[in-house]
């Protein structure tokens, strides 16, 4: 293992997202998004009738989140503390555009996110800066339906450019739409789509993401104009299958899977939709309505580096049927007999992320950068020498073996750029909108019912990643 090392350099940190920590969420004129108005368990995986409220309700966690909004910067000095060379966090769209069709921005928002920038510079700290991260404003969300519509690339750029010109000499690395797949799964969530009283069609949802992949193109074009020295990456939920036997069409139906997710970064990198897409929208009679210009935007505008998340790996068979399912990161898959599983079901397979680590770099030849990875789980606040903390070493052994998976990746001649993992600080889980799904680093006293005092306090995980860092991933122990 010794001679097995990080690249000089490597950036080390943590993720969070703006609609799941930041709280505030009528504060500083921002507007309603698609999550105020999404209370516990309202996610939706595509299927019509999710429980969407008429306005915000009291037992929506992520209305108040963890504070973020007004404990930033004690929040910010504890990643110092933990040594992070880089953040990840996103910008509430909403924030800068209420409602998301104005001309003009929102001063206050972005005043907020200056003080961010502020706090992070004073460490030394690297933005890491998702521009939409489940974050639709809801307005666009009624009165457009979402990305279906075609006008929402407008607003998006216009929302962009604001950033990028505000930001273009403190932010160097973007992310244009957070795992952009997903708008498949959770189309409320992802892309705005209403799913309450209806169940948009494959023809709606296809058409919503080649909107999401233009405008992905024109934010890397706009951005790379503003500032050349922009590294901007697309964003995917990656999730390895494996073939449940040797039987040829199991295999096969691997290939079908990993397409389905694949299908996004190869027109992000390649710029252009690729040939299995084509026989897949022919079969299912989809007919993706393209622009002037449409093609040649995705050809000159492809990313600079791919970024993803990786919870979970799947098995994939020719008959599910015969198969028990499992559960996964908003989308998943066969159970595979050889792993074990988080508290929420989710298997865990740290050689998964060497496989994803491969495969996307054998296929793409560009930089990679894990922004998400790590285990939810239930922690139990106890009385340490130096007051509350949690003995999460089951956080511990799962992030040490992921790590040492991507160590090995490494040693393949993968090249990765930085690891930041999920919710270094706990935060309102996305996909079940509950608190007591923690992966952080420093626990947040909030409960499911809303009590809580919202005091910090570190982990025994905390200490551990502080070593990572300051060893380099020396000593992951
Ligand atoms: C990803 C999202 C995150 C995050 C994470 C963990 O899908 O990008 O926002 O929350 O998964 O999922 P959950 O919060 O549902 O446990």
């Amino acid at each position: 293992m010794a001679n097995k090392r990080f690249p000089e350099g490597f950036l080390w940190g943590g993720a969070t997202a703006a609609n799941q920590y930041e709280g505030g969420y009528n504060e500083g004129g921002k507007g309603l998004s698609v999550q105020d108005v999404t209370p516990k368990g309202g996610i939706s995986h595509g299927e019509g009738g999710t429980v969407i409220t008429e306005v915000p309700t009291e037992d929506n966690l992520k209305l108040k989140g963890i504070d973020f909004y007004h404990r930033y910067k004690e929040d910010i000095a504890l990643f110092a503390e933990m040594g992070f060379k880089v953040y990840r966090t996103s910008i509430a769209w909403s924030r800068i555009f209420p409602k998301g069709d104005e001309l003009e921005p929102n001063e206050e928002g972005l005043k907020f996110y200056d003080k961010v920038l502020d706090e992070l510079e004073k460490y030394g700290i690297e933005p890491l800066i998702t521009l939409s991260h489940y974050e639709t404003p809801l307005h666009l969300a009624r009165e457009y339906d979402g990305w279906t519509n075609r006008k929402l690339i407008e607003f998006y750029e216009r929302y962009v450019r604001v950033v990028f010109e505000r930001y273009k000499n403190r932010v160097k690395y973007w992310l244009t739409f957070n795992e952009i797949n997903s708008v498949l799964h959770a189309p409320f969530m992802s892309g705005g789509i209403p799913t309450d009283t209806k169940t948009p069609t494959k023809q709606e949802l296809y058409q919503a993401v080649h909107h999401e992949l233009v405008a992905s193109a024109l934010a890397t074009k706009v951005g790379h104009e503003i500032n050349p020295d922009f590294k901007i990456g697309c964003m995917i939920l990656s999730m390895p299958a494996y073939a449940i036997t040797s039987h040829p069409l199991d295999v096969l139906a691997v290939r079908q899977f990993e397409r389905e997710n694949y299908l996004f970064a190869d027109v992000h990198v390649r710029g252009k939709y690729p040939a299995y897409a084509k026989r897949y929208f022919k079969e299912n009679n989809i007919e993706i309505k393209f622009e002037d210009g449409d093609e040649e935007l995705l050809k000159n505008n492809t990313v600079d580096f791919v970024s993803f998340s990786y919870y979970v790996s799947v098995c994939a068979a020719h008959n599910p049927e015969k198969y028990t399912s499992g559960k996964g990161n908003l989308l998943g898959g066969i159970k595979n007999p050889y792993l074990q599983e988080s508290e929420w079901g989710w298997q865990i397979d740290p050689v998964g992320l060497r496989i994803v680590l491969n495969d996307f770099y054998d296929r793409y030849q560009i930089p990679l950068f894990i922004v998400e990875n790590g285990l939810g789980a239930k922690d139990v606040l106890v009385e340490g020498e130096n007051g509350p903390t949690v003995e999460d070493d089951y956080r511990i052994d799962y992030l040490k073996q992921h790590l040492e998976q991507v160590r090995e990746a490494i040693e393949d001649g993968v090249e990765v750029l930085g690891y930041t993992s999920w919710g270094c600080i706990d935060l309102v889980s996305a996909s079940t909108a509950e608190l007591s799904k923690r992966y952080g680093y420093i626990y947040v006293d909030r409960n499911d019912d809303g009590t809580g005092t919202l005091n910090r306090y570190k982990k025994k995980s905390f200490y551990w990643y502080k070593n990572v860092i300051a060893t380099n991933g020396e000593e992951l122990d």
